[in-house]
């Protein structure tokens, strides 16, 4: 008998406005950060833009259609915070408005539900002018967009994220400077506008349930995952403390739990409080209660790991990987183990049901001499992926749905256009939109359930 995943599991696609829609500047959009720093010089690769991106402003019509052709009963799409408040606050611009009106309606249309997330990164420029994250009112501000949001759309729209991988937007953005708006913020600043981001998501939370009881509320950090290269004991313990645990180092802000503790369990873990010290916000136990509201999903995006043993002293030590092992184009190890223990770990810690809100392969796809795009990368990239997670279902991890990053090729951020990670082509010149391989094999996963994945694959290397 061929496995298959449980019984109404999610089967989704995702993508974010930023990197899809385009149209710039079309009925009142207001810019973004986004906007902002790839119009500066050297900061995204060849100076891409997301002024065009996929057009998807204009065609969502047929992106829908795409989307519905998959079988995918889901899809997880982002709101451009300029294109419904240009200022951030205050007037709402019904014109942006109206194209999610339109959107939803064009998903539902076709059986696929909406799961919408809030901030996938395009913050206004207006609320940066104003002190982006750092302002303590930033979370007021989100949180009246959400409103806005959940007013609008509550009606049709019961699945919501509030805030898209804060470790990214708040680690390569205000430390590291690599993304918008490309700031190297020093450590008590980039904490500040963490905290502020948590309060944010609180607050929006509380907005979003304000205004319907049936919402559905989540979110959809970035997982770092330490996976243990072995089933010793000892290395599972060491892997699941280093995965929730809080790396050392500059790159500290890859983690879950200074994020996860607060927003689910109602504080900072004292390993991060012990560490940062008089760095922190002053008060920063008074917004606890706010910024723990509680959630009905834990939904993570998960693209690769560290893989891991654990040394005498029973801590992980990251295991260097053979000589020649496969990468992805954004040269990130394929390391499929990461959605068995991934959801293994964040639902024995957090207790929520987990959706996995990314996963997808960066490539260099073309369109081949026989007019398809024949991506094998992908689709084994998926079939071990997908293997994986029904391992962990089947093993006892509360995984509910997972969306393929991305339906179509689109703007990477700092990489501009250089890498793809649809499952459909899109011919930048044109538009055109082809399906790829991995387009089709896709929809035969979502068809059977998953009954159609190998049983015995061969041996990754
Ligand atoms: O494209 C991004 C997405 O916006 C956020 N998660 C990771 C993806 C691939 O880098």
């Amino acid at each position: 008998m061929p496995m298959r995943f449980p019984e109404g599991f999610e089967w989704g696609v995702a993508a974010a406005a930023y990197q899809i829609e385009g149209a710039a500047d079309a009925d009142g959009r207001g810019p973004s950060i986004w906007d902002t720093f790839a119009q500066t010089p050297q900061r995204v690769f060849h100076g891409h833009t997301g002024a065009r991106a996929c057009d998807h402003f204009h065609r969502f019509a047929e992106d829908a259609d795409l989307i519905a052709g998959l079988g995918a009963r889901a899809y997880r799409l982002s709101v451009s915070w300029p294109r419904v408040l240009p200022e951030g606050t205050g007037k709402v611009n019904e014109a942006g408005l109206g194209f999610y009106d339109r959107l939803v309606d064009a998903l539902l249309a076709r059986g696929v539900t909406p799961w919408i997330t809030l901030f996938h990164w395009d913050m206004p420029q207006a609320v940066f002018d104003r002190g982006g994250w750092l302002n303590r009112a930033s979370a007021d501000w989100f949180a009246e967009f959400a409103a806005v949001m959940a007013d609008r759309l509550g009606d049709r729209v019961k699945h919501w994220f509030t805030i898209n991988e804060p470790q990214v937007f708040l680690g390569l953005g205000h430390a590291g400077g690599e993304h918008a708006p490309g700031m190297r913020y020093a450590l008590p600043e980039v904490l500040r506008a963490c905290h502020h981001v948590l309060l944010a998501h609180g607050r929006a939370v509380s907005a979003i349930r304000a205004q319907g009881k049936q919402a559905r509320v989540g979110w959809a950090p970035h997982g770092s995952i330490r996976y243990p290269l072995t089933v010793e004991p000892a290395d599972v313990e060491a892997a699941r403390r280093a995965t929730l645990g809080i790396p050392a180092g500059d790159d500290w802000y890859f983690n879950t739990s200074w994020y996860a503790d607060p927003a689910l369990l109602g504080y900072y873990p004292e390993e991060g409080i012990v560490r940062f010290g008089s760095l922190l916000p002053t008060g920063f136990e008074d917004d606890y209660a706010a910024i723990h509201q509680p959630l009905d999903f834990f939904g993570v995006n998960i693209y690769q790991g560290h893989p891991t043993r654990a040394d005498e002293a029973g801590n992980a030590v990251e295991q260097p990987r053979p000589p020649g092992y496969p990468h992805t184009m954004f040269h990130w190890p394929v390391e499929p183990e990461v959605l068995y223990w991934g959801p293994k770990f964040l639902h024995e810690r957090y207790r929520l049901p987990i959706y996995i809100t990314e996963n997808g392969c960066a490539a260099m796809d073309w369109v081949h001499a026989d007019g398809a795009v024949h991506d094998a990368p992908r689709v084994d990239y998926l079939c071990r992926h997908l293997l994986a997670l029904r391992r962990a279902i089947a093993d006892g991890a509360d995984v509910r749905g997972y969306f393929h990053w991305s339906i179509l090729d689109n703007f990477e951020w700092a990489e501009g256009y250089r890498m793809r990670f649809g499952l459909v082509y899109v011919d930048y010149a044109t538009l055109e939109r082809i399906p790829k391989d991995s387009y089709r094999w896709y929809q035969q996963v979502i068809r059977t359930n998953g009954a159609c994945l190998p049983e015995n694959p061969a041996p990754l290397r």
